[in-house]
């Protein structure tokens, strides 16, 4: 495997930038942090810009091997002449990391949309259009079933080919092409590493923080892939992009209060319910779980704006009491937790929490 012996990039990849309040021990599962934006009046990225909450569960989640990982990958990445980042179909810019840029200098760059069975065609379209727009192909792959694997190793094979003509114009010999998969945890990075080499050669499980230490693995005699710990920024600015990636379960659920963000998962449904791309079937809860989400109704008063009128909101809690009494004896934990994992097992259907 890898020796790094010969590589042309040293990157740097530092876990503190100064602003974040990281555990100097690195042992706690969590890390305190300063006040951060509320969730109230946050926006859905293109979608019709709906208040989402005014409950706002704060998120945050650094865990300790996630930073000891980042520590370690600054070495490893010296031997990496490719990075394939993975994003959560879900997700893609809840899953984009703030430092790659940083990360990858002048290495050669992959982008995998991966989960692309959890989300439907039309938004697989509309994101797919959205990144060629800026320059970047996206990779579709669905590590589960192994839609997309063959072409990603394909593209990953031909980086492979650039760097060796390069290192025989120097007079070296070819080797494999080293590549790193990088990304938040629980996008399928593991999955997609066994997906390639076509049996189960890392762990892969339905959490955050599965991987936590890093691993070379061959496929074929052309390209050696490093397994890595998923990595996150130390602080969670943004608490929607927070929230989303508590939805998919990117995030360890050590950070976040399930009945809190079920609450806003009610309510970030009907934001989304218009827009066809995202994937809410009409009426989708109550179909699912027999319960009708009540509306809200407030009146806005104001003489000097023309936004006075009605606001019609989901009544989350009323919902999620009436579905705990119906299936989980009134326990309204359980049933937020049921709901989540609902979502996350895809038996809601493909939904995507994001659109451009
Ligand atoms: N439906 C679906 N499930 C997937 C896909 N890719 C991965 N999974 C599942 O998602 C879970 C997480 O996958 P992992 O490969 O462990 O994710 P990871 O990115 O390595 O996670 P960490 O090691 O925690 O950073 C596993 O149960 C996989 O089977 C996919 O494309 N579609
Ligand atoms: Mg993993």
């Amino acid at each position: 495997m890898p020796s790094g012996s010969d590589h042309d990039n040293a990157s740097s990849l530092s876990p503190v930038d100064g602003s974040a309040p990281v555990d100097s021990e690195a042992e706690r599962e969590t890390v305190a942090c300063a006040p951060v934006k509320s969730l109230a009046g946050a926006r859905l990225s293109g979608l019709s810009g709906v208040a989402l909450s005014t409950a706002a569960p704060t998120i945050q989640w650094y865990p300790g091997h996630i930073a000891k990982a980042e520590r370690s990958l600054a070495a490893h990445l010296e031997k990496v002449d490719l990075v394939i980042e993975v994003r959560d179909a879900r997700i893609p810019l809840a899953t984009s990391h703030p430092r790659l840029q940083r990360w990858m200098r002048n290495k050669q760059h992959l982008l995998v949309i991966n989960r692309r069975d959890m989300v439907n065609e039309a938004a697989r379209l509309a994101w797919d259009g959205w990144f060629r727009l800026r320059g970047q192909t996206p990779w579709w792959c669905d590590a589960k079933v192994g839609t997309g694997v063959k072409q990603l190793q394909q593209a990953a094979i031909r980086a492979g080919e650039a760097l060796n003509a390069r290192r025989a114009g120097r007079g070296m010999k070819p080797r494999a092409v080293r590549a790193l998969m990088l990304g938040f945890p629980n996008v399928g990075k593991s999955a997609l590493i066994n997906r390639l080499v076509r049996q189960k050669v890392v762990d892969s499980a339905r959490r955050a923080g599965v991987t936590r230490s890093l691993r070379w693995v061959r496929v074929g005699q052309d390209l050696d892939l490093l397994d890595a710990p998923g990595v996150l920024p130390p602080r969670l600015d943004d608490q929607m992009a927070a929230l989303r990636l508590a939805l998919c379960d990117d995030i360890g659920q050590a950070a976040y209060d399930v009945e809190q963000v079920a609450l806003a998962f009610v309510r970030l449904l009907a934001v989304l319910e218009p827009a066809a791309a995202a994937g809410v079937a009409p009426g989708l809860l109550e179909r699912r779980y027999g319960v009708a989400v009540p509306v809200l109704r407030a009146a806005i008063v104001d003489a000097t704006s023309p936004n006075s009128g009605e606001l019609a909101t989901p009544d989350a809690a009323h919902w999620l009491l009436a579905a705990a009494s119906r299936h989980t004896s009134g326990d309204s934990l359980r049933m937020g937790q049921r709901l989540l994992d609902d979502y996350r097992r895809g038996l809601l259907g493909p939904i995507a929490l994001e659109l451009p």
